[in-house]
């Protein structure tokens, strides 16, 4: 086998692998059907059912979200939904905000027993992230990266609990599409209190906290909402398509593309 061939396969092999990591996906919202919005396109049946009376509307491709504390959705409690470590990504344009805490999407409801993790923009509109270990007290962690209004944003946080302080973690992942900026990836550095992730049995929210609530409702348009078990690594984001990262990676298919490219030149 000559070496341009073995570069090749070796770059399809990790292809491969990050392939296979899609088995880690527990619900893909994408908001594709126009007919339907509420599909999971995940093939786990976590379909979405309508908050009543929801305002929330297909927009091309995207879920329009409006303020209103009856706009949203939200699949039935699951236990695949229970996990100490989950990552939670989406894309997400806020049309306003009314200066409180807002909920984005999570397993999470304001009533004790609850409580267990919802993605969050701060009452000054930071990207974060809340967490319960015991469905009642919680801990807000945030990003450091404040979003604006208009600007179509790809949001990831992934967090890891575990009784072992040293093992837990948040990783931020934003990306300003509207602007094609590159991707920040912000480590969460103080203390994370949470041992685990309490097993709440409100459904997963979309849009507001489990059961509504005006004042933290979000209000724009969201999309591509897709939850994984476990801590997802840079290069199995969506946002970085199927091609994993480091740049180590990106050499070694750049050189794949290279070779590739020069045998069909000889073949020529
Ligand atoms: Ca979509």
């Amino acid at each position: 086998m000559n070496t341009a061939r073995r570069i090749l396969l070796a770059a399809l092999a990790l292809f491969a692998t990050a392939a296979s990591l899609s088995a880690q996906t527990v619900a893909y919202w994408r908001f594709d059907d126009e007919e339907d919005i509420r599909l999971d396109s995940s093939g786990n049946g976590h379909d979405l059912t309508l908050s009543p009376s929801s305002t929330t509307s297909y927009s091309a491709g995207r879920l329009a979200k409006p303020a209103s504390s009856n706009g949203w959705l939200g699949a039935p409690d699951n236990a695949a939904f229970t996990m100490n470590a989950f990552t939670l990504e989406l894309n997400l344009e806020l049309s306003t905000h009314n200066g409180s805490l807002t909920f984005v999407a999570g397993q999470w409801a304001g009533s004790n027993g609850a409580r267990s993790y919802t993605m969050a923009l701060s009452a000054s509109r930071e990207f974060g992230v809340i967490l319960s270990s015991d469905g009642n007290t919680a801990g807000q962690y945030y990003s450091g990266v404040t979003l604006e209004t208009g600007v179509n944003y790809y949001l990831a946080v992934a967090v890891n609990t575990s009784a072992t302080e040293s093992e837990r973690s948040i990783t931020f992942h934003v990306k300003d599409l509207t602007n094609n900026t590159a991707l920040q990836s912000i480590s969460y550095e103080s203390t994370i209190s949470q041992t685990s992730l309490w097993n709440s049995n409100t459904g997963f929210g979309i849009g507001a906290q489990g059961t509504g609530g005006a004042a933290t409702v979000f209000s724009g348009y969201l999309d591509e909402i897709r939850l994984s078990a476990g801590v997802l690594s840079g290069g199995q984001l969506l946002v970085s398509g199927t091609i994993p990262e480091p740049s180590a990676f990106a050499a070694l298919a750049g050189l794949a593309a290279a070779a590739f490219a020069g045998a069909h030149r000889r073949r020529c």
